[in-house]
């Protein structure tokens, strides 16, 4: 693997203050790896609570942001607001945002590359859907993503790449070791080829979809899956700590 193992928990758009405050206290009791970067995204109006009750041991990740600076743009945030609030990360380009939203390459590309110029890590999304896997287009689909992200970006330091083969989200069928494997060599050899050797050995590179405590051990192991963006498995804190946990 490379770097430091990273595991992501991507609250999308659940939860109330209840439910929250309840997540949060399960988390700050949970004993975490040390090895491990660990940050949860939780919805835009709830992280602020969890700024202020979370263990600064996790870190708060945003579940989007805007391409610029702020002003009138009605019903989105700004970077500078997120990091005003205390976030370090940005979610972009995951597949709810491109297939439910209708979010593109281009705009998902300039959103990482502002947030990056202002601070903020990226988690940066890319996957395909399943009929793109049927037709034999997984890599083409993944690298045309990665194309994007790297025409955009100043840096790769603060990037951290999730693949998320969309039959996976929220279905249950989680990838196999073998298939996401086959992916996370393929994309850090495209790194290796169209950005540079240090990046494509620096950068981490994520599993998402369908994540859970009874499937990550296997996926951890794989020599290229650098740690997890975990979704509904990440609302429950116990289960979100051993999929933490399964850092080998
Ligand atoms: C993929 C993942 C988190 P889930 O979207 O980003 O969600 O683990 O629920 O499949």
């Amino acid at each position: 693997g490379s770097g430091k193992f990273f595991v992501g928990g991507n609250w999308k758009c659940n939860g109330t203050k209840e439910s929250i405050s309840k997540l949060v206290s399960d988390l700050n009791g949970a004993k975490l790896e040390p090895d491990v970067d660990v940050v949860v995204a939780p919805p835009f109006v709830y992280i602020d609570q969890v700024k202020n009750s979370l263990t600064d041991r996790i870190e708060i990740a945003a579940q989007n942001s805007w391409t610029g600076k702020g002003g009138a743009f009605t019903g989105e945030i700004s970077v500078e607001q997120l990091k005003d609030i205390g976030c370090k990360w940005v979610v972009l380009g995951h597949s709810e945002r491109r297939h439910v939203i209708g979010e593109d390459d281009q705009f998902i590309g300039k959103k990482a590359a502002y947030a990056l110029s202002e601070g903020l890590g990226v988690i940066a999304c890319i996957g395909e859907l399943l009929n793109e896997r049927e037709e034999g287009k997984t890599f083409d689909v993944c690298f045309q993503q990665m194309k994007a992200f790297a025409d955009a970006v100043p840096s790769w330091d603060n990037v951290v790449i999730a693949y998320e083969p969309v039959w996976a989200i929220g279905t249950g069928k989680v990838a196999s070791p073998q298939q996401a494997q086959e992916v996370h060599v393929a994309v850090r050899d495209w790194l290796r080829k169209n950005v540079s050797a240090e990046v494509a050995s620096k950068t981490r590179i994520i599993y998402g979809g369908s994540v859970n405590g009874g499937n990550c051990a296997e996926l951890a192991k794989q020599e290229d899956i650098d740690g997890f963006l975990v979704g509904g498995a990440s609302l429950k804190g116990p289960e979100f700590a051993t999929i933490v946990n399964s850092v080998t």
